[in-house]
């Protein structure tokens, strides 16, 4: 396989020039020298519109970047994918969230078996499940309906569930309300199982391996919760589990025949289109659902078939590889206006860091060149009110995603109106910026005085130039969530084409977790080592004195 280290590609020494001439253009000059930037650099796929022309490139960047994506196997990896080769090399496993939404029912093909049958078996199951939760068939132990559905899981056993469950709150049914926990912190469990009546709580446990320490005790404290109010037949009822490992599920006291399974050619944080989707479909319905399905289908449509220049999943992954390995921009902001979307930049960590937070390529050596970026966000405009400081005037560029809809669901006076201008104005200000002169200007139209002027012009003048996209779409409903999800897992794909990394391991928790299993008796008491440094070997011992 090609090496970025050991000979830069021909379009990545193309794009380091591109980079030489380029990189003092400012964005204002390129939309006052084109009127029809905006209309160039805009792409639609369904109701989903990506306006990705605030962004420091230009026809030959993008040339260039596009050149890079083709040389670097990125239609060709795309179709190894979406035809079921192992593509997580480490693993030696398929990847194949694409199947669990490939609503054609074509034949996808892993380890020669047609995996599509099974698919459709579980989503059957789904289906009869969640109605039948929802209109009260199955009921709870005590023959009441269960209104409480707890989900839990950790990691992407819980984010994609919890992060869909919030964007589509609006469909909820009425009588059910979801509930997550995840950390291993007891108050976790405590503030939520506080308020819950076990007669009419539904827990989910929601674990790929059944082998997570956070969930596993969380679902243990949550079954002898149940067990202690309504005695051990009552499991059956109230617990539920979502897994690939029927042996641990057994082991652990759950019915198998209420366990709803997934594969190994799913990983965890591609997987709320799976089993790991149940809480999901409780919550909004099965139909609701299937049109989330529907979107990400849609989205891997379009991956598969546009042309590079016209693929929104590339187009973004490129200017983001564009700012990461040649502006040197390590970072890299999500914020949604919708307050349904609030848990969807966590959602998005998890997405983008996990899969391509990594330092080996895929032919086994250390890169020397920079993979993913640090990502965070947050609600609008309330991240407006902390860290868009920053943004707009920090010494460090971070390029923006704005997430809009042009209707929310709550209509309420001129709220939406008021967001909605909001958002605009950032990407505007965030692009134009304001010069010096501009600063001064206004100053001495505002009446300051010389002095007021001169020692405050370059604190109210903002360099600009910073990069955003606006993502828009008309409401944020299940099939737009659907399209928007798979957007983003695309995107993080195409970087880790690029940057020859495998995006579909994890290894980087593994150690954390490793030593955790060490510290765990010692902290009990049970052992004692002295192999630690001596900050870890302190630590251990005053916390053991503040929990005498
Ligand atoms: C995601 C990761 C990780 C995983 C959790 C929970 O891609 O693999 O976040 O989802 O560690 O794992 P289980 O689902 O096996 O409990």
């Amino acid at each position: 396989m090609f090496s970025l280290n050991r000979n830069r590609t021909k379009s990545w020494q193309k794009l380091e020039s591109e980079y030489k001439r380029f990189k003092d253009t400012q964005m204002r000059d390129l939309f006052a020298q084109d009127e029809k930037r905006a209309a160039k650099y805009t792409l639609s796929v369904n109701d989903l519109t990506l306006d990705y022309s605030k962004n420091r490139f230009d026809e030959g960047v993008l040339n260039a970047l596009t050149d890079l994506a083709r040389e670097r196997g990125v239609e060709s990896q795309r179709d190894a994918m979406f035809e079921g080769s192992k593509i997580n090399s480490t693993e030696n496993r398929a990847v194949l969230h694409i199947a669990l939404r490939n609503r054609s029912n074509t034949p996808i093909y892993a380890d020669g078996k047609n995996v599509m049958p099974q698919i459709n078996d579980v989503l059957a199951k789904m289906k009869k499940f969640s109605d039948d939760v929802r209109y009260g068939k199955f009921k709870g132990y005590t023959g009441k309906k269960l209104k409480s559905i707890v989900n839990i899981g950790i990691g992407g056993s819980d984010l994609g569930p919890v992060m869909v469950c919030e964007a589509l709150k609006k469909y909820w049914l009425k009588d059910i309300e979801c509930y997550f926990i995840s950390n291993i912190d007891g108050t976790a469990c405590y503030e939520t199982l506080k308020n819950l009546d076990p007669e009419t709580t539904l827990f989910i446990v929601a674990s790929k391996t059944f082998t997570t320490i956070e969930t596993l005790t969380n679902a243990k404290t949550c079954r002898k919760w149940l067990v202690d109010a309504l005695g051990e037949h009552a499991v059956d009822k109230h617990f539920v589990a979502l897994s690939t490992n029927r042996e641990k599920v057994v082991e652990f006291g759950i019915n198998p025949d209420n366990m709803f399974e997934f594969w190994d050619f799913v990983g965890g944080r591609y997987s709320l289109w799976s089993a790991i989707g149940l809480t999901i479909a409780i919550a909004v319905g099965f139909d609701n659902f299937e049109k989330l399905l529907d979107g990400a289908y849609a989205m891997d449509e379009h991956f598969k078939t546009a042309p590079l220049e016209q693929n929104m999943p590339v187009i973004m992954a490129l200017l983001g590889v564009w700012y990461n390995n040649f502006f040197g921009i390590h970072r890299y902001c999500v914020v949604p206006y919708d307050e349904y979307l609030k848990y969807l930049p966590a959602y998005l960590q998890q997405l983008d860091m996990e899969s391509n937070g990594k330092s080996v390529d895929r032919d086994g050596h250390f890169v020397k060149y920079s993979t993913g970026p640090a990502i965070f966000g947050g609600a609008g405009t309330n991240v407006q009110h902390s860290f868009f400081q920053l943004l707009h005037q920090g010494t460090d560029i971070v390029p923006v995603d704005f997430i809009i809809p042009a209707i929310s669901h709550n209509e309420i006076g001129d709220h939406h109106q008021i967001l909605l201008s909001n958002v605009l104005a950032q990407s505007e200000a965030l692009m134009r910026g304001k010069t010096v002169a501009e600063a001064e200007a206004e100053l001495k139209k505002a009446g300051k005085s010389d002095e007021e002027v001169s020692s405050l012009k370059r604190y109210k003048s903002f360099t600009g130039n910073r990069p955003s996209n606006t993502l828009l779409c008309k409401k944020i409903e299940p099939f737009t969530l659907g399209q928007l999800i798979a957007l983003y897992e695309h995107k993080v794909f195409v970087q880790g084409i690029i940057w020859n990394i495998n995006s579909f391991d994890q290894m980087g928790v593994e150690l954390g977790k490793q030593l955790a299993l060490n510290i765990l008796p010692e902290l009990q008491g049970k052992a004692f080592a002295l192999s630690h440094d001596s900050s870890t070997m302190a630590l251990i011992k005053k916390i053991k004195m503040l929990r005498k």
